[in-house]
């Protein structure tokens, strides 16, 4: 095989959250709820609290101000990862809310593998998933039911809650491929998705260097 190039790149500190593995490495059935985003069985699950959030929202005073009323959960991800797997898969459930009209979003990533993709299968609720690539170009997808998009390898990705219900999806990737936040949380994405009398606008993002 072919080594891919980014290899010799240097790659970014592993992270801190990596998540347990499950004991079995049978196959089996696991059970998706498509409405809460439940996944059993389960071998890790992780809450980002908006606390946690404040570096990726532009407007401070919002965010410090909705804050003030309570450090919501603003997404959640419960995972099923096998031993010794290619592939590892969960939920992420996403609550609906803007801070200054900004959708609630992850926080977004590229992974430290650049040969890796993932899919996002959207089980209920409505979103978008914003993708840039590494040269500057930006995509959306759909993110409702019935809809699975495809995530190309060294694209990075955001989802974002656009309706008023949580949006929960199914997510399938490498446990290999990894997350890398660098890029994103230092600089942003070049889009970013506000809501204007409701309606979710895709926009460029004026604070992107
Ligand atoms: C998706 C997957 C997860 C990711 C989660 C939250 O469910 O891509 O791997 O962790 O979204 O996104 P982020 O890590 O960017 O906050
Ligand atoms: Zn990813």
């Amino acid at each position: 095989m072919t080594p891919h190039f980014a290899a010799l790149l240097p790659l970014p500190e592993p992270e801190e959250n990596t998540l347990p593995v499950a004991e079995s490495a049978l196959p089996l059935g696991v059970a998706i709820d498509p409405l809460t985003g439940a996944v059993e069985p389960h071998s890790g699950r992780y809450t980002k609290k908006l606390s946690e959030l404040r570096e990726i929202y532009r407007d401070k005073a919002a965010f410090d101000r909705l804050l003030a009323k309570g450090d919501a959960i603003a997404y959640e991800v419960v995972e099923y990862r096998p031993p010794n797997s290619d592939v590892t898969f969960g939920t992420t459930t996403m609550y609906p809310g803007d801070i200054g009209g900004e959708c609630y979003m992850t926080r977004g990533h590229f992974h430290v593998r650049r040969d890796m993709g993932e899919v996002y299968y959207t089980q209920s609720g409505e979103g978008l998933l914003l993708l840039e690539s590494r040269d500057g170009e930006s995509r959306t997808v759909e993110m409702k039911p019935g809809v699975c998009a495809y995530i190309p390898p060294d694209w990075g990705h955001r989802s974002i809650n656009t309706g008023s219900e949580p949006l929960v999806f199914v997510w399938v990737c490498n446990p290999a491929a990894g997350h890398d936040y660098g890029d994103i949380l230092s600089r942003g994405m070049r889009k970013i998705v506000m809501k204007t009398d409701g309606a979710p606008d895709v926009i460029d993002n004026p604070a992107h260097p």
